[in-house]
């Protein structure tokens, strides 16, 4: 790995892929062609795109059955665990509403309710994470979401993942459709015959999928547009070199553009992680991904305190950062911007990936600035309710009335006016 001197500067600074024109412009016809076509141009696509001819899109339960009888039972069980573990977590994001009421009758609240259709993309081949599912499908449950649906490309043989059948089975999800990429996301936005449309579409993706759910956000809502994979560890002599360089590669292989960096004050970790890195990648089974991603993306950054390592920490704002310092519950409060933070040595990456309960959509390319986690919030809204009696009219129509004439807006002040006209002869 590089190593380079913090006082120099971050110099890994990640922006979301925006994709050449041709596939802007790819994107669009595909999404137009679902609109005007519907299922005709979803088999189409399904046939060019991923090589499976099929006469239905929707998945049928006993398919669904058949995957589960021959899931590993044993992972059955961890899948469910790790579920009822992520319910849990996100069990404590539950809204309530609120109402205030004031002396002359009149009140104000905030009614929660939940959006009432989400539709979640999930890639295909070794990206078809069961994970994934659960992170996305229980923050919509927990929010009393109605219908949930999820969408995944086919393999030739027109099948989808018993990995993800699976999840979908734990969670009770039972509208699964297959179909892939650009054309899914447009089938989820504006429906077709067999598939009716959604409020939320939600799910990660390759370019085309990330470029159509730009194209069709505002017309439903979309989730955040993740990036590759990042994760920095703060660390200082206290670290353990090889448990350093183990949750670095953890997610330099997910994808070549992924991101791992460290923070550090000490020259012989900053050493020894880089010669851990080398050996343990050389027998990774995803090398050839994570070789690129440690090689392009990945930096060990060399810093004189911890409070330095910190400001950097926060200046990347990475989707996960790792403390790995004496006294590290102290160096995490100090933590504003990262999408996840794991303190200690025992809290390893994978962890959130799977287990904790926490959820494994991050924001990515420094957007923990100013975005979260997926979670229930996302899957809620707000209605604001005004209720005012006789007497608070009363009280404020004249201010109203002064207000709605400062902006020239005769027709607001003559509403709230009206009331006060004779209503002896009601039309
Ligand atoms: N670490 C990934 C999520 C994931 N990891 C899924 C394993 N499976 C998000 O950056
Ligand atoms: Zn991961």
């Amino acid at each position: 790995m590089k190593v380079t001197r913090l006082s120099s500067g971050i110099s890994i600074r990640r922006t979301i892929a925006e994709g050449t024109e041709q596939q802007v412009t790819a994107v669009k016809a595909i999404i137009q062609e679902v609109k005007d076509h519907g299922d005709r141009a979803m088999f189409r696509f399904t046939e060019k795109w991923d090589g499976a001819k099929l006469t239905s899109l929707r998945v049928t339960e006993e398919e669904i059955s058949q995957a589960v009888d021959r899931f590993d039972p044993q992972l059955l069980t961890d899948l469910t665990e790790a579920a009822a573990n992520i319910r849990k977590y996100h069990e404590s994001q539950q809204q309530q509403g609120y109402r205030l009421d004031n002396d002359d009758g009149s009140y104000v609240a905030q009614r929660v309710t939940a959006i009432e259709s989400a539709g979640l993309y999930v890639p295909g081949g070794t990206a078809a994470y069961p994970s994934s599912v659960l992170m996305n499908v229980i923050p919509a449950q927990v929010a009393g979401v109605s219908r949930i649906v999820l969408i995944s490309p086919p393999s030739k043989d027109g099948t989808l993942s018993d990995g993800v059948l699976a999840s979908a089975h734990i969670l009770g999800i039972t509208e699964v459709y297959k179909s892939g990429g650009a054309q899914a996301i447009a089938a989820l936005a504006y429906g077709t015959e067999s598939i009716a449309p959604v409020d939320k579409i939600t799910g990660p993706g390759n370019i085309f999928v990330a470029l159509a759910k730009r194209e069709v956000n505002g017309d439903v809502a979309i989730d955040m547009i993740a990036g590759p994979s990042e994760i920095a560890i703060i660390a200082d002599d206290s670290a353990y070199a090889d448990e350093v360089a183990a949750d670095l590669l953890s997610q330099a292989e997910h994808d070549p553009m992924a991101s791992a960096v460290l923070l550090t004050t000490s020259e012989q970790l900053a050493d020894a992680v880089s010669k851990e890195v080398k050996r343990q990648l050389a027998n990774l089974p995803r090398q050839a991904i994570a070789s690129p991603a440690m090689i392009n993306h990945s930096m060990i950054y060399l810093g004189q305190t911890v409070e330095e390592l910190i400001t950097a920490a926060n200046q990347l704002a990475p989707e996960h950062l790792e403390i790995m310092t004496e006294d590290a519950e102290s160096v995490a409060e100090k933590i504003r911007h990262a999408g996840a933070i794991f303190i200690g040595r025992f809290s390893s990456e994978p962890i959130g990936d799977y287990f904790a309960g926490t959820n494994h959509v991050l924001p990515t390319n420094s957007t923990a600035r100013f975005s979260s986690a997926l979670s229930v919030y996302d899957f809620i809204k707000r209605t604001s309710i005004i209720r005012y009696s006789e007497q608070a009219w009363q009280n404020n129509k004249e201010k109203i009335a002064r207000l709605a004439r400062l902006e020239g807006l005769e027709g607001h002040a003559r509403a709230v006016e009206s009331r006060s006209w004779e209503k002896g002869n009601r039309l």
